[in-house]
């Protein structure tokens, strides 16, 4: 293990952060539900405790790109949840003048990106990397990436380009089973995280619904590419509670396993250890009444904002 970056994981503030992120989502789901965020919306629900997990090991002035379901990551870049709710639900304050929407989050200050594009995600990772391996920096690009784009020729041409140039860039695949309807197991050869193998780029794999699982293997995976040996690949285990989309009628997954879910609810993982700890549960609903306020005020923010003046529906717009 390489110490110089190991982050002690509290249990109150993780499942804090747990809770904040899963009623982010849910908010965002109302949101659809009610009409006010229009286009197809990928939730994160199940995937919480990856971006628990790594939250602390990314520091300012990484990079992180992103997939088609970004908003914990953007979180965890730094982005400020009321830009990020109000480019969400289309206003004037959200970080792409409202006009962006959900796949399409951009901020520079906190270099943060993502794509709805399968599988971009890890060429553009690359060129944040390679910039910053140009600067002689320690900081490093996380590219995140599902189990069914880790499929895609690009990821295969992204890691033998990392590995050529010792490209500073950690690849985190998020693997909930799943790429919409088909199931990693008809999908996928192999298993992902030795994909770098022949390349000579470690792999490490984790239970993605566990923060400290995710915390202890993350930091080897962080230490290595922080410390300049160059690319490394995370895979992380997780379930998608929600359907691919809001609205997908999800028939692939039988009713067995949906049932099996909350045996695998990183929450309800987390409110286990912490009463195994000796947390009350009514500490714990104590804690969860001050999320759901604070997420509530978040949203009241960035609903302050206007719309979107359609005089500037061209603004931002480029023509060759
Ligand atoms: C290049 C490209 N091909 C296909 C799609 C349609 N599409 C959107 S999400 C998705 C599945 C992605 O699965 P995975 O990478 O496992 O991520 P998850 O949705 O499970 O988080 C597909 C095929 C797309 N957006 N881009």
């Amino acid at each position: 293990m390489e110490s110089d970056i190991a982050v002690e994981l509290d249990y109150v503030s993780s499942y804090r952060r747990l809770l904040q992120f899963r009623r982010f989502e849910e908010i965002v789901g109302d949101g659809v539900r009610s009409g006010a965020i229009h286009g197809e919306m990928h939730l994160a629900i199940g995937h919480e405790a990856i971006a628990v997990g790594i939250e602390p090991l990314v520091r300012r002035g990484d990079a992180i790109i992103s997939t088609h379901r970004p908003h914990l990551h953007a979180l965890v870049a730094g982005v400020d949840p009321c830009v990020l709710l109000a480019e969400l639900y289309e206003r004037d304050g959200g970080l792409s003048g409202g006009k962006g929407g959900h796949m399409h989050l951009f901020d520079p200050d906190h270099d943060f990106m993502c794509t709805g594009i399968v599988g971009a995600s890890a060429p553009l990772a690359l060129g944040y990397a390679y910039e910053r391996m140009l600067r002689e920096s320690d900081e490093i690009a996380i590219c995140i990436i599902g189990d069914g784009a880790a499929n895609h020729g690009t990821f295969a041409e992204s890691l033998n380009m990392a590995a050529l140039y010792d490209i500073p860039v950690l690849f985190i695949v998020e693997d909930n089973g799943y790429a919409i309807s088909v199931a990693r197991s008809s999908s996928s050869a192999g298993e992902i995280h030795r994909r770098g193998e022949s390349h000579g780029i470690p792999g490490w794999r984790c239970d993605g619904r566990r923060v400290q699982e995710v915390r202890s293997v993350a930091q080897e995976a962080f230490a290595h590419v922080r410390n300049g040996r160059g690319p490394a690949i995370l895979v992380a285990e997780c379930e998608r509670f929600r359907g691919h989309y809001e609205g997908d009628i999800d028939h692939y997954r039988s009713s067995a396993e949906k049932d099996s879910f909350p045996d695998r609810d990183p929450i309800l993982l987390a409110e286990k250890a912490m009463s195994e700890a000796g947390m009350s549960k009514e500490e714990m609903d104590s804690i969860e009444k001050q999320v759901t306020a604070e997420i509530s005020g978040w949203l009241e923010d960035a609903l302050r904002n206007p719309f979107p003046d359609p005089l500037q529906a061209l603004n931002g717009v480029f023509t060759a």
